[in-house]
């Protein structure tokens, strides 16, 4: 018995990958990241602000907590630039900096015994 060896011939198909090496062109600029620190906290506790300095960007969102039982509030000392009104035990006030500027600030309960400064750099 005749045996017929077929031998296959495997055909192969190259596949041509066109590697896109070139970084993709914007019709405008790509977006610009928002600065990293956009976020602070300042603790209100024992009658104190802690940091009772701080420095932010300008934009920053800065919180105070209370941490206290009791009131205070976040008034800044020129009178019209932040003013939270009564901050109760354990809240708090959001404030964001739109101007920069050195502001010291007080808490109107407990006088200039109880101060901060908030710098906020252009
Ligand atoms: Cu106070």
């Amino acid at each position: 018995m005749k045996k017929k060896y077929f031998f296959l011939v495997i055909i192969i198909n190259s596949i041509i990958q066109i590697s896109c090496t070139k970084t993709p062109s914007y019709s405008t600029a790509p977006p610009t990241p928002p600065p990293s620190n956009t976020e602070v906290t300042i603790s209100m506790f024992n009658m104190q602000f802690l940091p009772d300095s701080k420095t932010v960007a300008n934009g920053t969102v800065i919180t105070w907590k209370n941490g206290d039982n009791y009131p205070h509030t976040v008034t800044s000392n020129d009178g019209f630039s932040f003013n939270s009104g009564t901050i109760n035990g354990l809240g708090q006030f959001i404030y964001t900096a739109t101007r920069a500027g050195t502001f010291k600030y007080h808490c109107t309960i407990h006088g200039m015994a109880m101060s901060g400064t908030l710098i906020v750099n252009p």
